[in-house]
């Protein structure tokens, strides 16, 4: 399977969880500006709304949105970056993703256009009332998103709350997703995928 990919991009979270289950797949960088894969393609072919991730089956199929595509590579090793436990737990996991893609990733999305003025103080509040849930959700000792063990919903939530720092939003006062982006961080997989997408510091 291809997964296309933007670096930093919301595609880190299939790129995680790829990795965490050891699922071979080549990763082909997109430039989503101008629509081309690195290999010369115009990305609208594969994806006619040109956003990454895009995820390429052997058969020839395409899957994108993060909702879908995460929950399918959950489903490639079952049990391990998704819970089966009952029903309730997998609709958590849905509620999860819900929230992460149409409420947290786009409360993200105005800083991308660098808004000024009004219009980010506007982007500002809206942000600022998500994180507020997130710091809340998280709780003092909750390690995962889901409480046990680590899902797709931490790949996802994981690469949404570190784009913060790009745009001087500071987590000085949310020290529960301080915590959690910093545990989250250390896991072997995400320093792979952080190397991988050329976004670690040098040391
Ligand atoms: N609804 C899509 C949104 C994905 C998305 O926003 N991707 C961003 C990167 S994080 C992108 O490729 N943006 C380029 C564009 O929209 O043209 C999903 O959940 O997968």
């Amino acid at each position: 399977m291809k997964l296309y990919y933007a670096p930093g991009a919301c595609s880190m979270a299939s790129r995680i969880s790829l990795y965490e289950i050891d699922q071979p797949a080549e990763f082909v960088r997109t430039d989503i500006r101008a629509k081309r894969t690195e290999d010369g393609r115009d990305f609208r072919e594969l994806n006619p709304l040109g956003y990454v991730p895009a995820l390429e089956l052997d058969g020839g199929e395409v899957l994108t949105e993060n909702g879908a595509i995460l929950p399918y590579i959950a489903s490639l090793r079952p049990g391990a970056l998704a819970p089966e436990s009952d029903r309730l737990a997998e609709a958590r996991l849905h509620e999860a993703l819900g929230f992460l893609g149409s409420e947290l990733h786009k409360a993200f999305g105005p800083f991308f256009g660098n808004p000024q003025g009004e219009a980010r103080e506007g982007a500002m509040s809206k942000l600022r009332s998500r994180l507020d849930y997130v710091e809340q959700h998280l709780g003092d000792a909750r390690e995962h998103w889901l409480g046990e063990g680590f899902t797709v919903a931490d790949a996802y939530a994981f690469v949404i709350l570190r784009w913060a720092d790009q745009f001087g939003i500071s987590y000085g006062d949310r020290p529960n997703i301080a915590r959690y982006l910093e545990r989250v961080g250390r896991r072997e997989t995400v320093q792979r995928a952080l190397q991988d997408e050329e976004l670690l510091q040098p040391a």
